[in-house]
């Protein structure tokens, strides 16, 4: 690892780019998820780097909508098994929800890395990819996954997901919860809550509005849930990153 100091001021970025790196060497993310990355950082200097309200206002409704659901999973691909393991895994542990290995690029032994990986950092239960389910209207790889994962779940979670996937939830009747710096993406317009936010900021944000709003009742979910417009969200966010401001 190169030496960042925590003075610089792109420290985060410049971190993030490393676990990147350290993804792709350790057999985690794929190479086309560095080229993924990339774009989310673009993205991510034109929204000011920061979680913003529009951000917030859909972390509120994520935390809601897992909290409500009763099946709840969590999938995990190659960026983000490089980016946040440890946060899945406690997110994982709070609801709780299992965690899904689930990639688009396919291969087993990136499968079983993303898995290794997921336990190392004290994942509670890691469910794989299986030829016993599989999803409909989706051709990808994706579309392996676990009966008693995704297969089964009524809310899913998908940070940085690629698309096709998240259109084949939502026609399953799932509820999908995303992470997304591009408000434009078919996973964003898709999703039932879109944070558009980078994915490294917006997790501590979540785990803790998981924390708070598990104290609440089932009712109060429900009217956070009730209340949210994801459309109203992905204007916002478009409209922050048009202005340049
Ligand atoms: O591990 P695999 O094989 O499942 O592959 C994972 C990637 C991410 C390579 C795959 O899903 C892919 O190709 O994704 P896309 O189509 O490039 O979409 C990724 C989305 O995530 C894009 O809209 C990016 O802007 C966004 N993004 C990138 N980095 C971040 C991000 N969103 C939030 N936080 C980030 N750090």
């Amino acid at each position: 690892m190169s030496e960042v100091p925590a003075s610089h001021p792109r420290y985060l970025s410049l971190k993030l780019r490393e676990a990147m790196v350290a993804g792709v060497e350790k057999g985690i993310t794929s190479v086309h998820g560095l080229i993924a990355h990339g774009r989310g950082e673009a993205l991510d200097y034109l929204i000011g780097e920061a979680s913003q309200s529009f951000a917030l206002e859909a972390i509120r409704v994520a935390a809601a909508l897992l909290l409500r659901a009763t099946h709840p999973v969590i999938s995990v691909n190659g960026n983000a098994a490089a980016m946040v393991p440890a946060e899945l895994t406690a997110l994982g542990r709070l609801l709780p929800a299992p965690l899904e290995v689930n990639i688009f690029h396919a291969s087993q032994l990136r499968e079983q890395a993303i898995g290794d990986h997921l336990l190392a950092h004290g994942a509670h239960t890691v469910l794989m990819p299986t030829d016993q389910a599989l999803l409909s209207f989706i051709e990808s790889n994706r579309r392996f996954v676990h009966p008693e994962g995704i297969f089964r779940a009524d809310v899913v979670f998908v940070p940085l997901e690629d698309g096709d996937r998240c259109q084949a939830l939502r026609r399953m009747g799932k509820e999908v919860v995303t992470v997304d710096l591009n408000p434009l993406s078919r996973t964003a317009r898709t999703a039932s809550a879109t944070i558009v936010d980078n994915l490294a900021r917006a997790m501590p944000l979540l785990l803790a509005a998981v924390a708070q709003l598990r104290q609440e009742s089932a009712g109060t979910w429900q009217e956070i849930i009730s209340g949210y417009d994801n459309h109203a969200v992905l204007r916002a966010a478009e409209a922050r990153i048009r202005s340049g401001a």
